[in-house]
């Protein structure tokens, strides 16, 4: 017998199908979220006895059943934790442990991949394109790269996850799977799944209005609160403010926050751990704990959200040679303009400013952090150029 215990995201129940597919009636599988891992790992230390090989994979243990695991396998327990987490690396000091980060030539592995590569190299599953297609999909979700390959099966096999339960789900793709010589979506799923972004995208345009921006432990951050597409979410609002170092995404009444960073110089998976949580470099979360609950939310909970810049300006246009303006909510108005030596200057209401920046994103960037500026719109840059004119009359 087999029991797999796994996380219940997309890249958790691509293991459970993978388990399935690969031993049938022959396997328990149970997902599980980050915090109720623990419990089903004593479950089932305390009541499955060795004839059951035990998977762990896409979810890390408490250092208590870590060493309980560790006793189970040196008594001849049969266990074997796979996962690509880094937090998770330290498990590769025990023969039961296999934490994986990047695989060959720097490609990011998932739990979903590991498990795929590690089923066929002992021989417990027949490869198939079918299977290998699906598999990559999930692997694209979980490391984001399906955004910079512009995968967007791969966002909207996430898209499906979540609209069917868990049970669909599994026995969707499990009999895909196996009838099937390539992966698709059928008819019925392309169509759920056009109405499913329709809906994405008026809940993001609804919440980049709610944003607010905050200082924690050095670094800025853009507070949301939200239940649900959160990697969405995340990556919309960084891309939109650069000038943020991640997007912390609160669930308050599930307790719960995520971390999301567009930035390569930003491992959000240490700021999780500062609050006690975990995860990847770009993608991390944490239980709301009252000490994050207090610097993300009632810290912030005065703060005025930050206005988004104009849209559709045609003059008013950044890094223009004229000078781009901006305007926070003390009614302020900045300049942020080209210099002769290539360096970019800064005018508040008016007045130069002494400090320079090295090029126009930097001077923004202090602008947005420092005063809470947006890009005013055409019609205001224009009105504001007239008053100029007449003044000078
Ligand atoms: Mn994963």
């Amino acid at each position: 017998m087999y029991k797999l215990l796994s996380h219940n995201d997309l890249d958790g129940v691509g293991c459970g199908i993978l388990a399935k597919l690969s031993f049938g009636e022959q396997v328990k599988v149970r997902y599980n979220s980050i915090s109720g891992l623990n419990r089903e790992v004593e479950w089932f230390l305390e009541n499955e006895g060795k004839e059951t090989f035990l998977f762990i994979t896409d979810l890390s243990v408490s250092e208590e059943n870590e060493k309980r695991l560790e006793e189970f396998f040196q008594a001849g327990g049969k266990v074997k934790l796979i996962d690509h987490h880094k937090t998770a690396l330290r498990y590769n000091d025990y023969k039961w442990g296999h934490v994986v980060v990047e695989g060959e030539e720097g490609k990011l592995t998932s739990a979903t991949s590991l498990l795929y590569e590690y089923l066929i190299s002992h021989q417990l599953m027949e490869p198939s394109d079918a299977t290998a297609e699906f598999v990559e999909l999930v692997r694209q979700y979980d490391t984001w790269e399906w955004e910079k390959n512009e995968n967007h099966h791969a966002q909207r096999l996430n898209a499906l996850f979540f609209l069917l339960s868990i049970d669909q789900f599994e026995e969707k793709m499990i009999s895909r799977l196996q009838t099937s010589d390539h992966f698709y979506f059928d008819e019925f799923e392309t169509k759920i799944l056009d109405m499913e972004e329709n809906k994405i995208d008026r809940y993001i345009r609804r919440k980049r209005r709610e944003l607010v921006q905050t200082e924690v432990g050095g670094l800025f951050a853009g507070v949301v609160y939200a239940e649900s597409y959160h990697s969405e979410l995340g990556n919309e609002l960084g891309k939109e403010n650069p000038h943020l170092d991640y997007i912390a995404i609160l669930n308050i009444g599930g307790k719960r926050m995520g971390f999301r960073t567009i930035h390569d110089h930003i491992d959000v998976s240490d700021v999780a751990t500062q609050f006690g949580g975990g995860g990847h470099a770009k993608a991390s979360g944490c239980t709301l704990t009252e000490d994050a609950y207090k610097q993300f939310a009632i810290d912030t909970y005065h703060l005025e959200p930050l206005p988004e810049d104009a849209k559709r300006n045609r003059y008013n246009v950044k890094e223009s040679t004229f000078g781009t303006m901006y305007k926070n909510r003390s009614d302020e108005i900045y300049l942020i303009y080209p210099l002769e030596n290539g360096e970019w200057g800064i005018e508040k209401n008016k007045t130069i400013t002494e400090q320079t920046h090295p090029s126009f994103e930097e001077a923004e960037k202090f602008l947005k952090r420092k005063y809470s500026v947006w890009l005013v719109n055409d019609d205001n840059f224009v009105r504001n150029l007239m008053e100029e004119v007449k003044k000078a009359k």
